[in-house]
């Protein structure tokens, strides 16, 4: 079938649709499609499958795998067509058994040409593409049907894959008009919104996984437990509890409970220090389902730390179920931390980046400590960075310096938004003080910035 009678048939069905679209990211699109319609139409269907097949040679890899869900009927029907062995990537990784997030038959280093229906920024592909790596399986092509010209085709070659579409936007477009279905002014309103909504590579190498993905990949115990409960209760949000006394902070956990993932501590700032503070801490976070976070940031040479972290006064091997570690000594100090044999009830999180205006975190340093936070992948569950992810894709991304008021606190502190930290920056998990204990009603505003925060995570996916 020529191309121009394809495009014309797929927009007879609707799978090209004109119009105020509003997209995942929350921008207004003047068009839409939607593949998901095809599986109505299986001569269409096949016709598609038809043309994709054609751009490829099956001499060149082993297997073809469809970006989950709209293009598996796509390879499917190429699978069948050419007689090509099929893989499949599990849109959720599994919980319980294999973990496998492909299924199919395969060995390691057999080659995989990976198809979608829509390339915007690329990322859904690469995410396959990491998939299908991390099974052990290599990755050099991908094929779409349609390229909404945003960039994703670009930032996909820039990472060294052979990438081909079988028709772009603008000759989608071109076609439409020149057939008198759509007239020259919305031509002109696609292509304007085009040049105006390319999404750069930067942005791509920001966007993480999903928190079923990362959980899939997270080694520590206490990793799988927060996410767990993150999925569970809805919430990424981490309150820090940042009271002087200790019954301003067990009244902040209670009201503060049911919307949060994470409290966090400094309890060597709390005035009226008492062992029974603790206990009373604890069972709080048991009756809300949230765990806590002690900020201590360790900070020395490994023998000093090992006894900040076991000494009495404030037992912090003892409850906490993360706390967070300087490496400007070095990986030794985490070696040291590991050495006390408490760090299977407790996960570190390394300090990359700080949120400060004029932090010494320069870019060597924050990759520094992310590589040995991957170097310490069993007891380091995450890092606290701004503009970085964690390298090991079972590790999380904490940030603090989030406010939805203020941009700043005339002492060096510097705030972003939540959907700048999820949706540009990759989070996974925000850090929220004063924003939330110095509000009138914490419970209220902590609530507030939970339902924020999980429509941001939403809205990246
Ligand atoms: P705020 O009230 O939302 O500004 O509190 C931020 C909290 O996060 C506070 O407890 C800091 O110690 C912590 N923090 C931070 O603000 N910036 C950093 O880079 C790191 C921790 Br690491």
């Amino acid at each position: 079938m020529e191309k121009r009678k394809l495009i014309l048939n797929l927009f007879e069905i609707g799978i090209i649709q004109f119009g105020s679209f509003t997209l995942k990211s929350g921008i207004q699109s003047p068009f839409y499609i939607d593949f998901r319609r095809l599986v109505s139409y299986p001569n269409l269907l096949k016709q598609v499958g038809l043309e994709l097949g054609k751009l490829i040679d099956k001499s060149q890899f082993d297997f073809i795998c469809g970006v989950p869900y709209a293009a598996l009927s796509l390879s499917t029907t190429i699978s069948l067509e050419q007689n090509i062995p099929m893989l499949i990537k599990r849109k959720e990784a599994k919980k319980y058994g294999t973990k496998k997030q492909i299924e199919g038959v395969f060995e390691a280093n057999q080659t995989c040409l990976i198809i979608d229906d829509t390339i915007t920024s690329g990322i859904s592909m690469l995410e396959v593409a990491d998939a299908l790596k991390t099974e052990g399986l290599k990755c050099y092509q991908m094929l779409s049907v349609f390229d909404r010209m945003q960039g994703g085709l670009e930032n996909l070659r820039a990472k060294g894959f052979e990438v081909k579409a079988l028709f772009s936007i603008k000759q989608l477009a071109d076609v439409l008009l020149e057939e008198g279905k759509i007239d020259q002014q919305l031509h002109n309103k696609i292509l304007d919104f085009i040049s105006a909504n390319q999404v750069p590579i930067e942005k791509v190498e920001a966007k993480s996984l999903s928190y079923a993905e990362i959980q899939s990949q997270a080694i520590h115990p206490n990793a799988v437990k927060l996410l767990d409960i993150m999925e569970s209760k809805q919430t990424n949000l981490c309150c820090s509890g940042d009271v002087s006394s200790c019954e301003d902070l067990l009244r902040l956990a209670d009201e503060v409970g049911p919307h949060i993932s994470l409290l966090k501590t400094h309890v060597d700032n709390l005035e009226q220090y008492e062992d029974s503070f603790i206990e009373t801490l604890k069972s709080i976070s048991k009756k809300h389902n949230f765990l806590l976070f002690e900020d201590r940031k360790f900070c020395d040479i490994g023998s000093i730390v090992m006894g900040q972290f076991t000494s009495d006064s404030y037992n912090i091997s003892e409850w906490a179920d993360f706390i967070t570690v300087h490496v400007v000594a070095g990986s030794s100090s985490l070696s040291a931390l590991k050495s006390t044999n408490k760090l299977n009830s407790c996960g570190l999180i390394v300090v990359a980046e700080m949120s400060t205006v004029d932090t010494l975190t320069d870019l060597n340093y924050t990759n520094k400590a992310i590589q040995i936070s991957q170097d310490h992948k069993d007891i380091v569950v995450g890092i606290v960075a701004q503009n970085h992810r964690p390298k090991h894709k079972g590790q999380l991304l904490f940030t603090p310096g989030i406010n939805i008021d203020i941009k700043g606190d005339n002492l060096g502190q510097s705030y972003n938004t939540p959907q700048v930290a999820f949706n540009q920056k990759g989070t996974d998990v925000m850090i929220v003080g004063r924003g939330i204990y110095k509000a009138e009603k914490p419970g209220i505003k902590a609530e507030e910035y939970k339902r924020i925060g999980w429509k941001a995570y939403n809205g990246r996916l």
